[in-house]
């Protein structure tokens, strides 16, 4: 149990961030600690399977990547611990491959949707996202990326980074520069850590008003987002959570102490209405927002009737 609670420790802490990379992480990391469970009894073995898979799910309560690709391995099957764990393997191996597919073709398709000469907005750091920016690139497209820093974790510096490094030209900007630089803007690209029924995206916070001034500017705004980006749960009615993070991320405990009137509040992801969004474009095509619903019924439908036996 002890990499697997580091691990989760580490997806707590953000130091393994992004919502495919926790996915991805979740997914490994299941089908390692089922290898080193030893009981060859398949109750036990299922109680410790569930108990990890908990342990993932309550590490980030936003990201619907990751509730979904823990359930993905949990629909393992096996009268035996030994086929438990080949069942294991097999889907965890799957998940991660699909999730890898899934980001380089939503590169291949997001790009048909960027010009040559085109300047691109982003926001924090979607390797989705980029995967649209490097595609057009690489297709010998002359791009102009504007990203923003991301407070308070500084995601856009990890942005630039991988933009530089592409040899992508890119303007690291401060994230309440977003208005002042729409004129500039042909095209907005932004990941996505939950997609609802209704087509709603959730990602990180500012992403909201962002897509908000590209609306008024009417600047297309599109979403990068694997299929196991959108909530099953939502077409139930539930809400999607939205992690409020410690306030020390914002404001140093010592200077925050300093007061005795001051909170600070750090909501770290918001939520975009579909009348803001353009496309979601996924490794299955890119649609309009309103098609969700339609995305959750044929890629996820498996999730609804599991839902309830899952009990994680
Ligand atoms: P990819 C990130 O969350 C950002 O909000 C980003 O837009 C989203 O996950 C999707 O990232 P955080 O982990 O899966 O930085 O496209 O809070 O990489």
């Amino acid at each position: 149990m002890k990499q697997l609670k580091e691990t989760a420790q580490k997806i707590k802490s953000m130091e393994i961030r992004g919502a495919g990379k926790i996915a991805r992480v979740a997914a490994a990391q299941l089908r390692d600690r089922s290898t080193r469970i030893e009981t060859r009894n398949i109750e036990e073995f299922n109680r410790e399977m569930k108990q990890a898979a908990r342990l993932l799910v309550n590490t980030r309560p936003t990201a619907v990547s990751l509730p979904n690709a823990v359930r993905a391995v949990m629909r393992y099957e096996g009268d035996s611990v030994e086929e438990a764990k080949a069942s294991i393997k097999e889907l965890a191996d799957g998940f991660i491959l699909n999730s890898e597919n899934a980001v380089r073709k939503i590169g291949e398709i997001g790009a048909r949707r960027v010009r040559d000469g085109d300047t691109i907005m982003t926001h924090c750091n979607s390797s989705a996202a980029i995967s649209i920016m490097a595609a057009a690139h690489d297709d010998g497209k002359n791009i102009h990326v504007l990203a923003t820093e991301s407070r308070p974790r500084w995601q856009g510096h990890l942005t630039v980074k991988q933009l530089d490094e592409k040899g992508i030209k890119t303007s690291l900007i401060v994230d309440s520069a977003v208005r002042y630089f729409m004129k500039e803007v042909d095209l907005v690209v932004m990941g996505a850590d939950a997609v609802t029924a209704n087509g709603s995206v959730i990602n990180k916070i500012g992403t909201s008003q962002l897509a908000l001034a590209a609306h008024e500017a009417r600047k297309n705004v599109i979403i990068a987002a694997e299929t196991y980006k959108f909530s099953p749960r939502s077409l139930l009615g539930e809400l999607i959570e939205i992690e409020e993070r410690s306030s020390s991320e914002v404001l140093a405990d010592d200077k925050l102490k300093e007061f005795s009137n001051v909170s600070v509040k750090n909501p770290a992801f918001d939520v975009t209405p579909r009348e803001y969004i353009d496309l979601i474009c996924t490794e299955v095509g890119a649609i309009p927002p309103e098609m969700a619903y339609i995305i959750i019924r044929e890629c996820l439908g498996w999730e609804l009737g599991d839902m309830g036996k899952m009990n994680i």
